[in-house]
């Protein structure tokens, strides 16, 4: 996701009046020598969309080589890398810096905006789809919408905000749209996240096969359920939630995707399933409610990943 927004974030500022005035629109952030060592090899990002590749000469920095103040921070990281990414990058952040963050599911959003309160924090969800064919090399794969929202700033960022943000971004190249109830929608997105991504996994499937596999089919019915129960102890979580009736909605939407995660469970990547399943069993916690078949869901993942993993 980093290289697919760093890729497009340039190339919207050449084509617009910032470009002219701006060296470097984009820079990517990499997390060390080596990262940048593999970038002089490439010297850009090499993106494939609708049949073409292009190769994107967006700027690369590492921290130890102080890419100078930043304004604007887009955050590309696994759920459970982005505190410690934000932190390493906090000295560099303009004192009015706006953070925009990309993780999956809210358990991270909503610590950053407890030990960061002071920052300016906006969520960017999306349904782009786009993967790796080898380093700095992104195939935008499928064409979704984002929206961004005001995390901390109440539902009334003013309009002035909003808009100079949108044109910064390539709005129209990733169908970026604002939305006032960002939280709302993250919680939403958790939701069906909990409900596919460690069923896909435990029964080794695309996401479409979780509707015809009879057993896969029964499991997500039951689950869904469960989560539905444990949502509504939540007050920021638009009710009712439907969760049944979303899950399917994304399911036929994507049902020849492999979820994310097992993509990550077939290249022994480390997941997120902490904060999506993990964080669901946190809540039912807090609320004093039993979620027996999110833990079982729990358990048989851990398991798979671990022996994948081995
Ligand atoms: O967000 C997704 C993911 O794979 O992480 C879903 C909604 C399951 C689509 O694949």
């Amino acid at each position: 996701m980093g290289c697919l927004w760093a890729a497009r974030i340039w190339q919207h500022a050449q084509r617009s009046e910032l470009g002219k005035r701006i060296a470097q629109p984009a820079t990517l952030l990499l997390r060390d020598e080596a990262a940048l060592a593999r970038w002089q090899r490439i010297g850009g990002v090499l993106l494939e969309s609708d049949g073409a590749e292009t190769l994107v000469p967006v700027g690369t920095s590492t921290i130890a080589h102080s890419p100078g103040q930043i304004d604007k921070l887009l955050l590309c990281t696994k759920a459970q890398d982005a505190l410690p990414a934000l932190l390493s990058v906090a000295p560099l952040l303009h004192a009015d810096a706006q953070v925009l963050l990309v993780q999956n599911g809210i358990k991270a959003q909503r610590t950053i905006a407890e030990c960061l309160p002071a920052l300016a924090l906006y969520c960017l969800s999306t349904s782009h789809g786009a993967y790796l064919r080898s380093d700095y090399s992104v195939v935008h794969a499928g064409h979704g919408q984002a929206h961004l929202g005001s995390l901390n700033g109440g539902k009334l960022a003013a309009i002035d905000e909003r808009s100079s943000l949108l044109d910064s971004l390539p709005s129209a190249s990733m169908n970026i749209q604002w939305d006032s109830d960002i939280t709302g929608r993250l919680w939403t997105k958790f939701a069906v996240n909990c409900a596919i991504n460690a069923l896909t996994v435990i029964h080794d499937c695309r996401n479409g096969e979780l509707l015809t596999l009879p057993v896969a089919a029964a499991q997500l019915r039951d689950l869904c359920g469960e989560i539905e129960r444990i949502m509504l102890t939540v007050a920021q979580c638009p009710q009712p939630l439907n969760v049944l009736a979303r899950v399917e909605t994304v399911l036929a939407a994507t049902a020849q995707n492999y979820s994310s995660t097992l993509q990550d469970v077939h290249n022994a990547r480390p997941t997120e399933i902490a904060y999506f399943n993990g964080y669901l069993s946190e809540l039912a916690r807090l609320a004093n409610r039993d979620c027996p078949l999110n833990d079982a869901v729990l358990s048989s993942f851990n398991a798979i990943a671990q022996r994948a993993r081995d």
